[in-house]
């Protein structure tokens, strides 16, 4: 059984990397810090690595020990989490390609299985919440610390448990958290309530360009590099910009593009009916049915176009 795999790998190895996505979110960033939290406990030497995170996740038991680069020589072992595909590991896949073993952990449907074990399921609304199995069978003590990283993960990827991938199990983990002192109003304030000035400014300027297509189904907004610059906006702070228009009454679908390095990102979210993982897929990219994303290297314009001209045939 992959559990027990995982299990022998984890005590077996002296020094683990821990890595995640890249443009990492709360589910990223929190069950890297819960399985960080986790293998000191075990005793293990760890590096947990990510460039960049948004700062709204500062506050994380462990988040001031996150590193921006790895060890030169290859560990022993390296666990990936949240991460569908090992492209989106980004510059530093490198300490996953050198290490010794490697394990996934992953709740993405379109995961590729990219490692040596692979934990993956689907129909888990978040990592963090596989994890709190993994975590239990590795006899690890799930306290308070530990449970607060669990929950960051638990609450971005279930939008605070509303969406519809939210389990029994969701709320069963989540009730014991709550009895291990997990503050959970707490974590939910400053994940989702709290947005910075910057990214106050930043959605001041999508919203007025948001526009609607298909009698007010879709809405499209975008920002660009230029935006970011003039606003000094730092990582993290164009999210919830999409869902800004998908909160929008009468929209099934919104489409938010932003410019990055050699074109733009864009994201995708739905409120009904339409799989916009299927249409992310269409361009490269890739999600979940209600929530995705992909790359697009062209303009503006034909980015515009492309996206909206097929999101236009799922609308009903
Ligand atoms: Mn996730």
């Amino acid at each position: 059984m992959t559990l027990d795999s995982i299990k022998e790998e984890i005590l077996n190895a002296k020094d683990i990397v821990i890595l995640t996505h890249e443009m990492p979110d709360g589910d990223a960033v929190g069950s890297s810090l819960a399985v960080y939290n986790s293998l000191k406990q075990l005793g293990k030497t760890v590096d947990l690595v990510i460039p960049e995170y948004p700062k709204n996740f500062a506050f994380l038991p462990g988040a001031k020990e996150i590193k921006k680069e790895g060890k030169d020589t290859s560990y022993d072992l390296s666990i990936v989490l949240d991460c569908s595909d090992v492209k989106r590991l980004n510059g530093f896949s490198n300490y996953f390609e050198q290490a010794n073993k490697t394990i996934n952990i992953d709740h993405h449907g379109v995961n590729t299985m990219f490692a040596d074990l692979n934990f993956v399921n689907p129909a888990s609304p978040a990592c963090a919440q596989i994890l709190v199995t993994v975590l239990e069978y590795l006899g690890i003590e799930i306290d308070k610390n530990i449970g607060t990283c669990l929950v960051a993960g638990i609450i971005t990827d279930t939008g605070g448990f509303k969406y519809q991938g939210v389990t029994a199990e969701t709320f069963e983990f989540a009730a014991g958290l709550l009895n291990k002192g997990v503050n959970i109003s707490d974590v939910y304030r400053k994940v989702f309530q709290v947005i910075t000035k910057e990214a106050f400014e930043l959605r001041k300027v999508a919203i007025d360009r948001l526009e609607f297509f298909e009698n007010g189904k879709i809405s499209f907004t975008y920002t660009t590099k230029e935006d970011e610059e003039r606003i000094n906006t730092s990582t993290g702070d164009h999210e919830g910009i999409v869902e800004l228009g998908r909160d929008i009454e009468g929209v099934e679908v919104s489409v938010y593009l932003r410019e990055v390095e050699n074109g733009y990102k864009a994201s995708l979210r739905s409120t009904e009916y339409v799989n916009v993982a299927d249409i992310c897929l269409l361009f490269g990219g890739g999600g979940h049915i209600k929530a995705a994303g992909c790359n697009l290297q062209m303009s503006l314009e034909q980015g515009k176009e492309k996206i909206i001209n097929e999101v236009k045939k799922y609308i009903k």
